[in-house]
């Protein structure tokens, strides 16, 4: 009868099959202890606002669940820290796969802690689900930042579409801001959609390139030389020099072609080297001019008010589409009704209001 006696759990096996050892009852009773440790939403938050990282990473890790719990928590988690944020600088960094986005960061960081400000650096990386190379170089390349106990590094939250991994950020954001992070880095990888996300949750938007063979404006996508506040061309050392400087004036040609900006500002072209730290004072004088400017002219709070509608409409488009496709009728249906459209038994429009009709009508 010594069956009865033990307690339904997965931690305990069948009569006559011993658990391997490394359950042991001190370990039990460490995860135990651990889970009753997990902190309420009042602990997070008065912990946040107290600047504790781990209670920041926690929330983190609740806003990037997908666990219905999780996010009710995290909601209002949240909601309880907006007050608090908002009093930051928010930069976005992009420019294609090895550009030096990181060793930037990790340089610039670096000289933004030593005038005294409190740095986290955040990631828009929805293919870092995929590879996760991005996590991993990242973590070699900013050595010196994370050991740094004024900076917060978080790696790309991990999600299936863009819209989620964005979202995921920007609540981040907020978090990190009540937390006490007054400036605020966002790396984004220069390609694909990911830009246009970074661009609508930061306040300046700095686009790295490197010295070309003179055809530095190929390939370029003129949408991102549009949003650009300051293009930085990274490298500048070595036999690079002269190349850059070159660059830099292509650049600054090209910009000037751009309609004006909104804000009133004439985005700003330099030259730096992530790796001699040469030019990275120059780009925070830049973006200090920025912040001066538009808040004068207002332009700084008129943007980020329009942001937050965005990222609420935002929101609601990802989560429609979301349950729209997660919805186990819908998913059955989407399969059957994919084939009648490839084979022409139906029209693509009327088969997506027949699909779209069902959802609502569930
Ligand atoms: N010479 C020189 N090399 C640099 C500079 N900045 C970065 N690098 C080198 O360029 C390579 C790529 O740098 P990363 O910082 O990983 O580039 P990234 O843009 O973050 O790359 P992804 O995260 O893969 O998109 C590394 O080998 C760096 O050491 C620089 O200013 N000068
Ligand atoms: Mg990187």
């Amino acid at each position: 009868m010594e069956n009865k006696k033990i307690k339904h759990s997965a931690l305990h096996e069948k009569v006559g099959i011993s658990p391997p050892e490394i359950i042991s009852s001190n370990a039990v009773n460490q995860v135990q202890k651990f889970r009753k440790t997990q902190p309420s939403s009042q602990e997070l938050i008065a912990g946040i606002l107290l600047g504790n990282i781990s209670a920041l990473s926690r929330a983190i890790t609740l806003v990037e669940s997908t666990n219905a719990n999780h996010l009710a928590k995290a909601n209002e988690v949240i909601n309880a820290c907006l007050p608090h944020a908002n009093k930051s600088v928010r930069i976005g960094i992009t420019g294609v796969p090895g550009v030096g986005k990181s060793t930037f960061i990790e340089a610039f960081g670096k000289y933004l802690t030593g005038l005294g400000k409190k740095v986290a650096v955040l990631a828009v990386d929805p293919s870092s689900t995929i590879s996760h190379g991005s996590i991993l170089g990242d973590k070699t390349r900013m050595e010196e930042l994370v050991k740094d106990e004024n900076a917060y590094i978080r790696p790309s939250a991990s999600g299936e579409t863009l819209g989620g991994v964005a979202r995921k950020t920007r609540e981040t954001i907020t978090l990190c801001e009540a937390a006490g992070f007054d400036t605020i880095l966002i790396e984004t990888v220069g390609v694909g959609q990911s830009e246009t996300a970074v661009h609508s949750m930061v306040d300046f938007f700095l686009l790295l390139k490197i010295p070309g063979a003179g055809d530095e404006l190929q390939g370029i996508k003129r949408g991102i030389m549009e949003m650009a506040d300051a293009i930085v061309i990274n490298k500048a050392d070595g036999d690079n020099v002269k190349k850059a400087n070159l660059a830099k004036v292509e650049f600054n040609r090209a910009l000037h072609l751009f309609p004006a900006k909104k804000s009133g500002w004439t985005p700003t072209t330099s030259t730096c080297s992530a790796i001699t730290h040469e030019g990275i004072p120059e780009v925070w004088g830049s973006i200090k001019k920025f912040i001066k400017l538009t808040k004068e002219n207002n332009y700084f709070f008129e943007k980020r008010k329009e942001q937050n509608q965005y990222w609420m409409l935002e929101t609601i488009n990802e989560q429609l589409k979301t349950n729209f496709y997660n919805h186990p009728e819908i998913k059955k249906l989407l399969e059957s009704t994919k084939k009648a459209v490839q084979n022409d038994e139906i029209s693509p429009f009327a088969a997506a209001q027949l699909l779209l009709e069902k959802y609502f009508k569930k």
